[in-house]
């Protein structure tokens, strides 16, 4: 007999699998010990042949499927009925377990002879061998027999069925089933029935299964992401399971409250996904009557309000308790946010006066700056039209804009939902803010921020950087969109699959904030840059603008910044010929000391646009930064300084590029490869010179010093977008 079937219902997310199955291989259990049971339920494509590329890994694994979906709790039980193994394990296509975790499980059953084993459940978003353990979530940290307290603390947030050993023969003698007519909520009877019959509930320290939060949950949700979308179903789901699971904990008050507090919590996320109980209304107060008396102490009071509103069978109030609710959750202070405040402020004022159909916002890099495409955009219009718009710039503290059309507004302060909510027109470079509401008859131009050469949104497997709601939101956000510029083919291609975007949405305008790069006036802005930033005019310029790094940060938005080009080195060597200006990406938050190297590295990190520095520099270092694709434009020497590559393009994002063929420039990896090339730089300019004329045809053609007439004339519905 097997010692182990492991049963895993598998829907959608073939890109999983590989780490979830690759994970059963890594246990390291002997072939003949075990095995596994996948059951297609409405697979999505290309399943059967990944069955077979791991029956040849030796992967014991039999595979069953059929067509329409019937839900996981059916597939389990289907699993269940075909193991043959002494104990079976349930395993989610998405998750993966962590070495050691199903040894460690088996051993331990078979030495206390015990029903049910459970280990831990780590939550992840990160795929297999990125993996980092969270310590916070190690709850369960010595081998001991689970009281019911313990119990209550794993159920605490869902009743899952995952991570546990169970003996099969147990199952069988009590009949054992998921609920097989639901959707959500399916391993609750399940979970709670086998806590009533077992000889005891036992925890093992070391063993864990990673939970992967899915972070697409546009293209995969998973079921806790659709949930929020249908709360009639998921009310009603509650409701099919709800009494057959509180059945099974007679005697138990501990347990029961689990069952309650499902009930309870699940309807609360019910009523704030905006559904109110209408024919469930009786069945729900009867249910919740019992069950809010017990757990009530673990709510809020709008939480409990709500409870007992549905209890006493009075919805409209519960909806009244509900929205308080969901006011208190975003809040700073007691009655809400700032932003929230001024979002009702414009409900009740703004959006009854009016549209202003010659009101221009632009907004640059969250409001840190007056520069990049909306400010060339900005700056050709007022040339070109003068008085007969009003330009509003959004900048992220006051910052009186000069001249009598131009007014300014704080970012996502009063005068920015004001303006948001009025004008006809608006240009950002980067994601809108979550609370614009584009109204009808408005247009939103994006002109975005660089061509892309970091994977980007529904291209990045993982999300790695502080926002894991990263691709719903701007999946929700870049609907608003009426245009996105974009710089060349390239950037268009990847556009419309890295942002889900159509394609004819994304208009091939070239970049409005390189239209200085070609300027007849250089000579003098040059003059006048360098004079601004106190450059002496006898020395030359290096520009060194690295990207940001996803996973160096100190919260969303703030990241640090790695000092690791040798100033000292290039001082010393350099300083006699060159000045050195540092830019750090906008998102960096670090205020650097550089007084060591006072009078060769200039801190320019705060100066206002970088398309004029790029036209005082001599040299471009850089790194992943899109930077390079604007500074191409000016055909000077580029050297790209990539000192932690193999991390960057492995586990941070993936590229678009491939940089070893593809850059117009040498990479170096420690900061003597930069001086040598600095000092050599003719040299490699030559070496360069026909890849560089290949980039610039591939990615710089479109630009000609009219990209900003092109931008203007789409927003304004002048220009012919096909
Ligand atoms: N930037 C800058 N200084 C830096 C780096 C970047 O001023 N040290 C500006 C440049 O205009 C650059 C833009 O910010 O083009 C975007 O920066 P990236 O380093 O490319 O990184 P990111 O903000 O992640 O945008 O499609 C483009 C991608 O979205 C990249």
């Amino acid at each position: 007999m097997k010692k182990l079937s492991i049963i895993i219902p598998f829907n959608k997310g073939l890109c999983y699998l590989d780490d979830c199955f690759g994970s059963i291989l890594a246990q390291d259990l002997n072939k003949d010990e075990y095995e596994v049971i996948c059951l297609g339920d409405m697979p999505e494509e290309g399943i059967v042949a990944k069955i077979e590329q791991y029956e040849k890994k030796d992967l014991p694994v039999r595979y069953v499927q059929w067509i329409p979906a019937y839900g996981a709790g059916y597939a389990r039980n289907a699993g269940i009925k075909m193991a043959e193994g002494e104990y079976v394990y349930f395993l989610d296509c998405d998750d993966y377990i962590l070495d050691g975790c199903l040894k460690r499980m088996l051993s331990y059953a078979k030495e206390h002879d015990a029903d049910v084993v459970s280990g831990g459940i780590k939550h992840t978003f990160f795929k297999r061998d990125a993996f980092l353990a969270d310590p916070k979530e190690d709850f369960i940290n010595m081998d001991r027999k689970g009281t019911d307290t313990d119990i209550a603390k794993i159920f605490a947030d869902e009743v899952t069925v995952l991570n546990m050993l169970i003996r099969k023969d147990v199952i069988d003698a009590n009949d054992i089933k998921f609920a097989d007519n639901v959707s959500y909520f399916s391993d609750m009877p399940f979970v709670m029935k086998l806590l009533s019959v077992t000889n005891g509930f036992f925890l093992v320290s070391g063993a864990y299964l990673a939970k992967r939060e899915r972070n697409d949950p546009i293209h995969l949700p998973q079921l806790n992401q659709s949930m929020a979308k249908e709360p009639q179903k998921m009310l009603n789901d509650m409701l099919l399971v709800y009494p057959e699971s509180i059945k099974y904990t007679e005697g138990q008050p501990k347990r029961r409250n689990i069952v309650m507090y499902m009930l309870c919590k699940n309807l609360l996320k019910v009523m704030e996904a905006g559904y109110r109980p209408k024919k469930e209304l009786a069945v729900c107060a009867e249910y919740t009557k019992q069950a809010v008396k017990n757990v009530s102490s673990r709510f809020r009071f709008a939480e409990r309000m709500a409870l007992s509103c549905i209890a006493a069978k009075r919805p409209a109030q519960a909806r009244i308790c509900t929205a308080y609710m969901i006011i208190n959750k975003k809040k700073d202070g007691r009655f809400g946010n700032k932003i929230q405040w001024f979002r009702f402020i414009d409900k009740l004022i703004f959006s009854h006066m009016g549209r202003k159909d010659n009101w221009i916002v632009f907004e640059s890099f969250f409001g840190r700056g007056y520069n990049d495409s909306p400010k060339a955009i900005y700056d050709y219009m007022l040339a070109a039209y003068g008085d007969r718009f009003r330009y509003i710039w959004i900048l992220s503290d006051k910052h009186k804009k000069t001249g009598k059309s131009t007014r300014y507004a704080v970012y996502n302060g009063l005068r920015h939902v004001y303006y948001a909510s009025r004008s006809k027109y608006h240009v950002y470079n980067v994601r809108q803010p979550g609370w614009f509401v584009k109204k009808k008859g408005m247009v939103f131009l994006e002109t975005w921020h660089g061509t892309p050469l970091k994977r980007l949104v529904f291209d990045m497997d993982d999300v790695y950087s502080a926002n894991k709601n990263h691709k719903a939101e701007f999946y929700r956000d870049s609907r608003k969109w009426d245009y996105l510029l974009s710089d060349n083919r390239f950037s268009t291609d990847i556009f419309e699959h890295a942002f889900d975007m159509d394609r004819d949405k994304i208009i091939e305008t070239g970049y409005p904030r390189n239209d200085i790069l070609y300027s007849e006036n250089a000579p003098d802005i040059i003059k006048k840059v360098k004079n601004n930033i106190g450059i002496p005019e006898d020395k030359k310029v290096i520009l060194y603008a690295p990207t940001w790094r996803d996973n160096e940060y100190y919260e969303s938005g703030k990241y640090k910044f790695d000092m690791a080009l040798d100033f000292s080195l290039l001082k010393e060597r350099l300083s006699d010929e060159w000045v050195l200006l540092l830019r750090t990406h906008y998102y960096v938050a670090e205020k650097l000391d550089l007084s060591e190297y006072e009078g060769f590295v200039y801190n320019v990190s705060g100066y206002g646009d970088i398309s004029e520095l790029y036209l005082i520099s001599d040299i471009c270092i850089t790194d992943y930064s899109s930077v390079f694709f604007d500074y191409a434009n000016l055909k000077r020497p580029i050297l790209f300084y990539v000192y932690d590559i193999e991390t960057y393009k492995n586990e941070l994002r993936g590229m678009y590029l491939d940089m070893e063929k593809d850059l117009p420039g040498p990479l170096l990896y420690t900061s003597g490869e930069v001086l040598c090339a600095i000092e050599n730089i003719s040299a490699v300019s030559e070496e360069y010179r026909e890849k560089y004329d290949g980039f610039y045809e591939r990615f710089c053609s479109l630009s000609d010093g009219q990209a900003s007439k092109r931008a203007a004339e789409l927003l304004l519905g002048k220009r012919r977008t096909e």
